[in-house]
Order: C-alpha cells, then structure tokens, then sequence
C-alpha cells in the first residue's frame, strides 16, 4: 500500500516518491514527563513546558494514523540505570550546574533515571501493545542501542522523526539515521525545544544543503499523505490492456 510524497521542505518526501507501512517507521522521541511533564527534568530546570508539550496533540493525531495503518512505531526513552553506570561524570556534572542533576531525587523521583515516574512516556502518547520501545542513555536514538538492526532488520529505510526536543535527541536521531542511509523527515509541529529560537533554528538547518538531513514536513501534510493511497497497478488489468491495444478491458471492441 504506497503513499505519496508528503508536501515538505525543501523537497517533497521521501526522494524516491513514495513510502509504505513495509519501509517506514514512525519515531516517537523522549515524550517523557521528565521533558514534558510537572516536576520532571525540564521543568526543574525553568524552562516554559508549554514548548516541550505542544507537540503532543498533533503526535498524537499522526501516531493514531500511522498506527492504524500498520506502520512501524518506535518510541525512545532517555534514561540511565539506576546504578548510573551508564552516565557519563561530564552529563552528571553539567545537569547538577542548572540545579537538576541527573541521578539526583527530584518532585518525580530520580531525574531520567530509568523507572522512575519521571522517565516514564506520558499517558497520552503512551506505547501500544506490540510497538517497539528503545531505551537509550544519549541523545541519539542509534548510540548504545539496537534501532539500527531492529530497522534493517525489518527493511526500514525511511524515517517520520516527532519528539522532544527539536534540536537535541530529535536532531541528533536525524543525523545519526541520515548519515546511515535512512530517509528522514522531521514533522515540525510534532516536535519541540525549550527554546522556541532553537527549534526555528533546527528547523533551518535540515532545509540547508537541498535538504542536508532530510525534509521538514507539517502534521497536516502528513495527514494529506496518508489519506491518499496510490493505486497498485494490477497485473491481470495490465495484460489485458496490452493485448487490446492500450484499451481498458471492459472497453475493448
Ligand atoms: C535533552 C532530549 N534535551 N530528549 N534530551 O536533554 O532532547
């Protein structure tokens, strides 16, 4: 079942004109109430959770979509072990300067450490059963996990990024995935910063270069998309239209 090239900047997606639930995977980064929710990473830190929670509602508009119609979902969690051993001393340090050290008891439990309350996905996005959940240490979805053989592994070569932030775990995913080969799109409604100046910012830098990650497309479009299915051409139909000289069957003489 074939779709579309999705309207995106600066080139409608994918490259090679069409995608399928076979090829792509949605990639749902880090909704996690530790950069979403009350008393959880971003909010000890004093940043505006209204930028990291509007992409919720489009996230969810376009996963309930993607997810109806089989494609792959891949929802990621940044988060370390309890014992910390996967945390590098330079992220502890720097997170404990802006008063939110990763490790330390915060309103959530354990700053992004994981099964603490705060490192959990938000109910309104939360994984469905049989959908693939990554739990990853760093920014980047590919460093220290397994996403690169679960999507070869499946013939995943494209790839519809959302999540938080923009310009940290989602823009590191996209770069890491695109200088792997996969065909990316970041939906930009779907995703926010902390700073609305970065997102606009990490929005520009994908556009660059012809497109120098990918594209930058909008929940809408992606919606547009969707709802068009391209028509597989049928063989039989096909043979018969050749042997009555380009006529449709039914209208042959
Ligand atoms: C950050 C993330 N911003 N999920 N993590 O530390 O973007």
């Amino acid at each position: 079942m074939p779709f579309q090239a999705i309207a995106a900047e600066p080139y409608p997606w994918p490259f090679d004109g069409q995608f399928t639930p076979a090829d792509t995977a949605l990639i749902v980064i880090d909704m996690q109430t530790d950069f979403c929710g009350i008393g959880g990473y971003v909010d000890t830190m004093g940043y505006d959770l209204s930028l990291t929670r509007a992409p919720i509602e489009p996230i969810r508009r376009v996963l309930g979509r993607m997810r109806a119609l089989g494609f792959t979902i891949i929802h990621t969690r940044e988060g370390h072990r309890p014992d910390l051993s996967d945390l590098p001393a330079n992220k502890r340090w720097r997170s404990r300067r802006i008063g939110a050290g990763i490790g330390d008891d915060g309103p959530c439990g354990r700053i992004l450490v994981r099964g603490e309350p705060g490192w959990e996905i938000i109910p309104e996005l939360f994984p469905a059963a049989g959908e693939i959940v990554l739990d990853k240490p760093g920014k980047g979805s590919f460093c220290a996990t397994d996403l690169e053989l679960i999507l070869r592994t499946r013939g995943i070569s494209h790839l519809v990024l959302t999540g938080i932030t923009t310009d940290v775990c989602v823009h590191t995913t996209m770069r890491e995935a695109n200088d792997r080969g996969f065909e990316c799109v970041l939906i930009e409604d779907c995703c926010g910063a902390t700073d609305h100046g970065n997102h606009l910012a990490a929005l520009k830098m994908i556009k660059m270069q012809g497109g120098v990650f990918g594209a930058v497309a909008t929940s809408d479009a992606v919606l547009a998309a969707l709802a068009q299915v391209v028509p597989v051409p049928d063989p039989a139909a096909e043979s018969s239209r050749r042997e009555h000289g380009g006529l449709p069957s039914a209208q042959a003489p």
